[in-house]
Order: C-alpha cells, then sequence, then structure tokens
C-alpha cells in the first residue's frame, strides 16, 4: 500500500488575529500598552524573563528593586550547589536557598533550581570519593535536595556541563563520569522521582550553536527520550561575546524537535556589539515555540561573575544599558511571525526485510528552515541507511546526525558511526538546517 500522509498547522500570533477582526485603532493601542518592564514584555508570549540571584545581596535596596519590579524567574546563583546544600555528607544546609526561594516566591516569581550535580563546586568530601559510593551519595543529594524543594521548583538543572569543550562531542571527565557513563541517566530518574512536577533540565555552555558539543548533547537528549529516560528540557547558557550563534535559534528548534522545552539560562553578554547581541539571542528565542524563557547571570555588571566585563543590563548604578532597551523591544515586537510547521511521511510498499521508511517534519520560517528526518527500520534490523531527498529551492547549511553528499537538489545522506544500526521497527533521527525552502523534501530511505 502506498501512503502519504500530509498535515499542516499555522500557528498564528494572536496579536495579528485580534488586529485582524478589530481593525487598525488595536495596533495603535497595543504599541502604547508595550510592556515595560522584562518580565510582564516576555509574558506576553507566555515566557518568563529571570535572573540568577545570590543571597548576600537581598539586603541591597538598588538590587532588590530591579529584582521585584523587572524578573519574574529566579535561579540561585550559588545556593542551591552541591557544595552549599550538603557541605558534609548527610548533612544538609537550606537556610540561603530558602532566602532566595522564599524572596521569589513572596514577590510571586517563580525558581529554577541550579544545580543538582556539577563537576566543580562539589563539596570537598565529594571531590575524594569515587566509585559506587560517589554514586550512592550522588543520588542520595539529589534525592534529598530535590525533595526538600518538591513542588516548589519550575524546573531543575539536574545535570550541569558533563560535555567536554573541543572537538570531541563526547563526555567531560569528571569523578560523576568515572562512576558510569549512566549516571546523568540515574540522576534525572532521582529527581523524577523525588519531585515529580519539577521540569527536569541538562544545562550547558558553548552548546548555543550547532557545534560538536552542542550535537553530543543533542544525541544524548535524543536517545534518552527514545529511553524514556525522564528529560523536559535542556538549558543553554549563552554567556556569549559580541555575537550570538548565527544558528542559535536552528539549534534551539533541533532540541524543541526532540520534544524538550529549551531556554536560556545563564545570558551575559560582552563586547561593544552587545545591545544588537541581546536583541539576537532574544529574537531566537521568541522563534522558537517551545523556549520557554531567558535567565540573565545576574542584576547589574557589578554582580556579574564577569564583572570586569560589563556583560549586564544594568550599570553598577543600577540604571538601564542600551542592551536592556533592546531586550525590551524585541519582546515587545513578539516572534517574527506565524510559522509553518509540516510533516510529511512517505512510506514505501509493505516495508519487507532491509527496508526501512523515512519523514520528515519541517520547521519552516521566512528565510530559512529546519528539516528534522526520521528513519524507521522494517521487519528486520537495519545495519545501515541511505536516504535521499530534493532541495528545488532551499540549500542546506548544517546538518547533524548523518554525512551527506551535496546541498541542493538531490542531497544524499547516509548514516554515521552511533546510528547505522537500527532494531526492526525501531527510528533513528538525523537533521539539517537550510536557507530558502525546505518544501517537497521527499525523503526515500534505503538500506545499505
Ligand atoms: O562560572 C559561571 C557559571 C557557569 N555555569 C554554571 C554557573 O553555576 C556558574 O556560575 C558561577 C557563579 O556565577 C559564581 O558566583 O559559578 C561560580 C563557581 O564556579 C561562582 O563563583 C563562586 C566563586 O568561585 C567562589 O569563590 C565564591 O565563594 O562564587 C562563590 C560565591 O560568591
Amino acid at each position: 500500500m502506498k501512503l502519504t500522509s500530509r498535515s499542516v498547522s499555522l500557528v498564528p500570533i494572536v496579536s495579528t488575529v485580534a488586529a485582524a477582526a478589530l481593525g487598525a485603532t488595536l495596533v495603535v493601542t497595543a504599541t502604547a500598552n508595550a510592556a515595560t518592564t522584562l518580565g510582564a514584555a516576555a509574558a506576553q508570549s507566555g515566557r518568563y524573563y529571570g535572573t540568577a540571584v545570590a543571597a548576600g545581596k537581598l539586603g541591597d535596596s538598588t538590587y532588590v528593586n530591579i529584582l521585584n519590579t523587572e524578573f519574574n524567574m529566579v535561579t540561585a546563583e550559588n545556593e542551591m550547589k552541591w557544595d552549599a546544600t550538603e557541605p558534609n555528607r548527610g548533612q544538609f544546609t537550606y537556610s540561603s536557598g530558602d532566602r532566595i526561594l522564599n524572596q521569589a516566591v513572596s514577590n510571586g516569581k517563580r525558581v529554577r533550581g541550579h544545580a543538582l550535580l556539577w563537576h566543580q563546586q562539589e563539596p570537598g568530601w565529594a571531590q575524594r570519593m569515587e566509585g559506587s559510593d560517589l554514586r550512592q551519595a550522588m543520588l542520595n543529594h539529589v534525592t534529598q535536595v530535590a525533595t526538600h524543594y518538591r513542588g516548589k521548583i519550575y524546573a531543575w538543572d539536574v545535570v550541569n556541563e558533563a560535555f567536554a569543550d573541543g572537538g570531541s562531542g563526547g563526555r567531560r571527565d569528571s569523578n560523576l563520569q568515572r562512576t558510569g557513563n549512566d549516571w546523568i541517566e540515574a540522576a534525572f530518574r532521582a529527581a523524577r522521582a523525588a519531585d515529580p512536577a519539577a521540569k527536569l533540565c541538562y544545562n550547558d555552555y558553548n552548546t548555543d550553536g550547532i557545534n560538536a558539543k552542542s550535537t553530543g548533547v543533542y544525541n544524548m537528549v535524543r536517545d534518552f527520550k527514545s529511553r524514556g529516560v525522564p528529560i523536559d528540557c535542556v538549558g543553554f547558557q549563552a554567556h556569549l561575546t559580541n555575537n550570538a550563534p548565527s544558528d542559535m535559534r536552528a539549534n534551539l528548534q533541533r532540541f524543541a524537535d526532540l520534544g524538550v522545552d529549551v531556554q536560556i539560562t545563564e545570558l551575559d553578554i560582552a563586547g561593544a556589539n552587545q545591545a544588537n547581541a541581546y536583541a539576537a539571542v532574544t529574537k531566537a528565542c521568541l522563534a522558537v515555540t517551545r523556549c520557554t524563557g531567558i535567565t540573565v547571570w545576574g542584576i547589574r555588571d557589578t554582580d556579574s561573575w564577569r564583572r570586569g566585563e560589563n556583560p549586564l543590563l544594568f550599570t553598577g548604578s543600577g540604571a538601564k544599558k542600551p542592551a536592556y532597551n533592546a531586550v525590551l523591544d524585541a519582546l515587545n515586537a513578539g516572534g517574527p511571525g506565524p510559522t509553518t510547521t509540516t510533516t510529511t511521511t512517505t512510506t514505501s510498499n509493505d516495508p519487507g526485510p532491509g527496508d526501512c521508511t523515512a519523514s520528515v517534519s519541517l520547521n519552516q520560517w521566512g528565510e530559512g528552515f529546519v528539516a528534522t528526518v526520521k528513519v524507521t527500520a522494517g521487519s528486520s534490523a537495519l545495519r545501515g541507511w541511505r536516504v535521499t531527498t530534493t532541495l528545488s529551492n532551499g540549500t542546506v547549511t548544517n546538518s547533524w546526525g548523518a554525512n551527506r553528499s551535496g546541498t541542493s537538489g538531490t542531497v544524499n545522506w547516509t548514516n554515521v558511526d552511533y546510528n547505522g544500526s537500527v532494531p526492526a521497527g525501531q527510528s533513528t533521527e538525523f537533521g539539517f538546517q537550510g536557507a530558502g525552502s525546505g518544501s517537497g523534501l521527499n525523503p526515500t530511505c534505503a538500506a545499505s
């Protein structure tokens, strides 16, 4: 049987619909009513705007005024980390973390928990441990802290910065990693059991654009989703200088396409192009439906871990910087317009042994697209596969999870090492980003 199904969903922007119905006056009114704080401006599209908070600054009135006025999400900068919450094994201290949480909640803000496990800021006793003893201690830490904050945390950074820098795309060495490669999924499972309501995130830096490190994280998240490991979100720290990566939006989108929320979690940007770069990051998030919010890593330049570089939105005296206005304007302008998501499934005649099918999920915006291609094995396992796509009016600019030949017209894709073996009836994915139109890809699959 030959089966081709096609579904197109349009995501309308509410204000556009209202403006069309009520006429131009509403547009003028909407502009006059543009939100005047970061939190309110982000809330117009259902997102949050947050900041890292240090407990030691909650007595500083300039700091607290800005916090209470501008932000509706809070991350404890250091106070919920392992060294702060369990300075001695089995002895938990929550006073500073609780202070931040209570200040936030009593002012109507939500809290991101940061971070249950990280190779840095391990307490000394944990730094000296290895193996099964450490595995037990680390899972107990996750359970205890997530249980203490149960029901109060919007999202936890369950694991922070576990991937290596450079081109390997692999894990970073640490005593946590040396307890076994499954330490991350074990941590996510423990966190879910302790606080089923919190979204569980993986958080990292230098993963903001498409590169070997972010692709390593992408592969882990895809694997977790395929095996039912409880992961709900990925945090992109975005410690940047001068520019946002040009493919930040495409990177956020490819993670979102795996079925997780994405968030900008520790944003700060140094350099002369700061305001433009802040606007670019804001727009990248707004363009991705599952990008649920942005957090800056501190309030004033003097509060920053990079204070010499003045990377934040307020000056040391608490004045709004050009970067602040750039972010507010971008939030008030909203996303770039409706995004069209098209899912096309092409199934060949009864896939038999050695056969496979390919389907594509396409996210198209004005000037570009991200395509995610799913390769499904027929009634026997695949040892390798080849997919052909057609790009009549577009060009591939970036891809992941497959080898490519060609960038437009007929483009051929073959598996990479880790995704060539696909059990009978199971699927794997690869993806690519392109300029122009991604319509009419019509993927076909063959075993190789
Ligand atoms: O390093 C920047 C961030 C990268 N991603 C994870 C974040 O958790 C991390 O935040 C920073 C904090 O902003 C710093 O405030 O993490 C640092 C620790 O690696 C924090 O610095 C520490 C100092 O190293 C300590 O000496 C100090 O006692 O802050 C502590 C509290 O002020």
